[in-house]
């Protein structure tokens, strides 16, 4: 009966990590985003160098326990082990998980710095977070969009400053590899620079009813193609001021 449960177990185990794949047998990295800037590629080196270094433990743990469970367990007409106490055992599983996660930690330290505070940025742009809609300020330009993608140059470095008027949210594109919490009353940094393309991200900071709607979307364009947006939008903006219809763009002005 017992040994039925193991099987069940083990069945249920590998249907688990069976799906963890995406549904996609031979090409593990279709559940991941492609990287598409270089703390992106930082990001998921550090992923699978981490993965690496637990994996054998997982399947050590596992095995041993298995093991253990099946050599060890109560038989007809015979008793289940009950030894303890192992003391250099113990001393020995103690010690190898916390020098692999020196490791982890030694690795993982400086990138996390390097997320947080960018390299000579290229451009600034002002991430306001709030309820449930993200609003972009490019102060070099006098540009404030908000409920459309944020467009960018490629090949950039582009700074972002955030903060939220409300409560936490995070402002989090896969692809970039970038999470960042937006927090009430503080400013927080950090940066990307990616290559061209059209990217999803969305808030990952659950901030209310709406929190699923709070999708973010970012064109990485040409640095022409920039410049023509700009062209666009500061025309839009001064469009407003001569004719009666209010374009969305026309809060551009505001305080920052
Ligand atoms: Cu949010």
């Amino acid at each position: 009966m017992k040994t039925k449960s193991i099987f069940l177990f083990l069945g249920l185990a590998a249907l688990f990590l069976s799906g963890c794949s995406g549904g996609h047998p031979g090409d593990i990295t279709n559940w991941l985003q492609n990287p598409a800037t270089p703390l992106a590629h930082e990001v998921r080196h550090s992923f699978y160098f981490t993965l690496y270094l637990i994996l054998p433990f997982l399947f050590i743990a596992e095995g041993l326990l298995i093991y253990v469970i099946l050599r060890f367990r109560k038989k007809p007409g015979r008793e289940p082990a009950k030894f303890h106490d192992n003391p250099k055992l113990e001393i020995a599983w103690t010690i190898a998980p916390a020098i692999t996660l020196v490791f982890v930690a030694v690795s993982t330290y400086g990138l996390i710095g390097r997320i947080n505070y960018s390299p000579e940025s290229d451009m600034q742009v002002e991430v306001t977070a709030q309820r449930f809609l993200w609003k972009y300020h490019y102060p070099e330009y006098g540009i404030t969009i908000s409920e459309q993608p944020l467009v960018v140059p490629e090949d950039k470095v582009i700074t972002l400053l955030g903060t939220s008027v409300d409560v936490i949210h995070s402002w989090w594109v896969p692809a970039f590899g970038i999470k960042r919490d937006l927090l009430p009353g503080r400013i927080v940094e950090t940066w990307f620079k990616a290559v061209k393309g059209n990217y999803k991200g969305q808030c990952a900071e659950l901030c209310g009813p709406l929190h699923a709607e709070m999708l973010i979307d970012v064109s990485v364009v040409s640095q022409e193609e920039f410049e023509q947006w700009v062209k666009q939008k500061l025309a839009e903006k001064n469009a407003p001021a001569d004719s009666t219809n209010n374009l969305q763009t026309s809060g551009s002005a505001e305080t920052k």
